[in-house]
């Protein structure tokens, strides 16, 4: 055992902490964020880095380290395609000062922002904690010393072969025909499965008496907020919340953990709408935690006064008729693979502002923290989604933790006024009798642990005729690819197919639909006229004729939103529709528009001009 390994280490799991990193008077954190020593357990290794305790060791004397940026996926950072196809464990280490001046009772955290799939986290040789998942923050409360330096060491592993929650089914093949040891994993999702420390790593500190989790409930109706804290408070602490208006200034106090603030009649409430409905203000609401009259804690977070209703034909932000006009998407860009980078999300935002969208899905996983605050500040309008795929196997131990990933991604992100629903699945296959109980439960915790936010599922492979959870359901989402999938090369029977099959959901169930998925791919500068599958004309005349069942659908109340499937090219596993990728987007992966995006940004535009 090193010696790093004798040092004492605490581990406590702050489940369902849903606060982001802050520097204030109160609380501080240094980034973990850069070079980290870097080891790939073979293929079929199995775990030998917990056989061998390389948790206890210090990973840069390893003959076949090197080093990883965190946060980015590993996979497409070398030339090696047994790193960017590996499938187990990898090891992440890196060292940690921790400074002499921080107060000897601060409490310490690590926190990471997301890990894929399956992290263990060991300090000073010592577990730590461990979270499954990915795509969702997760912290442990640590005990670091300041006379050593700190090691901490994550393994990752980019499956979990218990689930089929993504990342997929194994198969093992033998026999003289395939090497020894031989398996493929085929993903039952499409998008390439990276891996890594995806997003930021953070040690956070607070006093002795901190605060976990906050709750905003903004009541427009009566000019109120009801907040709910909880943390590890010492019993003669006092809670305080403060709401501050858009500019900054206190305009409300109250004593408390939980509590509802009035705000005076003079103040003119400020709503915060969708971009092109009105404008953006945030107001804060600041918890502050008072020992003697000291602060001790303080956490200032953002939250908008709008509210989310539907009727049968619509979705309503502040009672206001919403049509979504958006974008499925994916985080993934050249080289970072997933790994969060604020170059990327900027650009993401300014060219979905460009096209006059005013919406995406996180398809098909919780987008990053950042992205959340950002579509907040511009008023574009989320549909949050749980990170599960193509669901086909509907058991206890799947919904367990697709049950975890829900609560712990509505815990993350219930504070968002961008955040406008809940998307439980993509595309399950929800005409199998069992899914309805699955469902149902799943739903029911969305409803309970949120009840100010509508659910839905967005539906592909099954029907109106067979799905049997879809009355279930506040707001029905419908993946459709006519014209694609669906009498590919027959763009004449588009129209007519679309405005079926849509009416029929309607008529059945009774809710708005959102059309979350059509398009085609499209190689950027591959022109062919008259338009064929895979040219930029087709993807063109494809949308056009889509459009026209939209602008139909729209008129008789059937449609509450369109979104193009994709935002941008993005990459997946190798197969044989795919080249180098899904080419869906309306952008190429590089953020450069093809002409779909034109046809686009006109159509949005054209709707922003008429006031939706
Ligand atoms: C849909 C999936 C999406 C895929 C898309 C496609 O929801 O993830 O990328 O098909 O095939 O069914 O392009």
């Amino acid at each position: 055992m090193s010696r790093l390994g004798h040092l004492l280490v605490l581990g406590l799991f702050v489940l369902g902490d849903g606060l982001f990193v802050q520097r204030n008077a109160a609380r501080d954190f240094h980034s973990l964020d850069g070079l980290w020593t870097f080891v790939r357990e073979p293929r079929n290794s199995n775990g030998i880095g917990f056989a061998e305790k390389w948790y206890e060791r210090d990973l840069r004397q390893f003959k076949n380290a090197t080093v990883m940026p965190v946060p980015s996926a590993y996979n497409d950072l070398t030339a090696d395609s047994r790193v960017r196809d590996h499938v187990g464990w990898v090891w992440y280490q890196t060292q940690y000062s921790k400074p002499v001046f921080v107060p000897k009772n601060a409490r310490t955290f690590l926190r990471f922002s997301s890990v894929n799939y399956y992290a263990e986290v060991f300090v000073n040789g010592m577990l730590i904690g461990s979270h499954v998942g990915g795509h969702l923050p997760f912290e442990f409360e640590v005990k670091m010393s300041c006379e050593h330096v700190n090691s901490i060491t994550v393994a990752v592993n980019n499956t979990l072969s218990h689930s089929t929650i993504p990342p997929g089914e194994f198969q093992y093949k033998t026999g003289e025909m395939y090497p020894k040891g031989f398996f493929t994993q085929t993903p039952g999702f499409d998008f390439f499965n990276y891996a890594g420390i995806l997003r930021s790593v953070y040690v956070v500190f607070t006093g002795p008496s901190f605060i976990k989790e906050i709750k905003i409930q903004p009541n427009m109706e009566n000019k109120s907020v009801s907040y709910s804290t909880n943390g590890d408070f010492c019993p003669s602490c006092m809670v305080t919340g403060t709401v501050l208006d858009p500019s900054g200034r206190p305009i409300t106090l109250q004593a408390g953990t939980f509590g509802t603030l009035h705000l005076s009649e003079a103040h003119k409430l400020q709503l915060w709408w969708p971009r092109g409905y009105g404008d953006q203000p945030l107001y804060t609401l600041r918890v502050t935690v008072l020992k003697d009259g000291q602060v001790v804690d303080l956490y200032d977070e953002q939250f908008g006064f709008r509210t989310v209703s539907w009727t049968s034909d619509h979705l309503l932000i502040n009672g206001k008729r919403f049509y979504c006009l958006g974008f499925g998407m994916h985080e993934d860009s050249e080289l970072h693979g997933r790994g969060y980078d604020p170059v990327v999300m900027i650009k993401d935002f300014n060219m979905l502002e460009w096209m006059a969208g005013n919406c995406y899905r996180t398809s098909h996983y919780p987008y990053s923290e950042e992205r959340a605050r950002e579509a907040d500040r511009r008023g574009i309008v989320v549909i949050t989604e749980t990170p599960a795929v193509g669901m086909k196997v509907f058991n206890s131990q799947n919904q367990k933790l697709h049950g975890q990933m829900l609560q712990e991604m509505i815990a993350r992100d219930r504070n968002h006024p961008s955040t406008v629903m809940w998307s439980i699945s993509n595309e399950p296959w929800t005409d199998k009798k069992e899914s309805r109980q699955y469902y149902k439960d799943l739903i029911d915790i969305a409803h309970l642990v949120d009840p100010s936010r509508p659910v839905t599922m967005v539906y592909g492979p099954t029907g109106y005729s067979n799905d049997v959870t879809a009355d279930l359901v506040d707001i029905i989402c419908v993946n459709r690819y006519y014209g694609w999938y669906i009498n590919m090369g027959y763009l004449q029977t588009i129209n007519a197919s679309v405005v079926y099959d849509l009416t029929q959901w309607k008529k059945k169930f009774k809710r708005p639909i959102i059309l979350t998925e059509y398009g085609a791919d499209s190689i950027a500068g591959l022109y062919q006229e008259p338009s064929v599958d895979f040219s930029e004309q087709y993807q063109v005349d494809l949308m056009r004729q889509t459009h026209l069942a939209f602008d139909t659908l729209r008129k008789k109340n059937v449609l509450a939103g369109e979104m193009i499937w994709n935002f941008a090219d993005f990459m997946t596993a190798q197969g044989i529709t795919r080249a180098v990728g899904n080419h869906k987007g309306v952008l190429t992966r590089s953020r450069q528009p093809k002409r779909a995006a034109y046809i686009l940004k006109q159509r949005y535009e054209s709707f922003r001009n008429n006031s939706y």
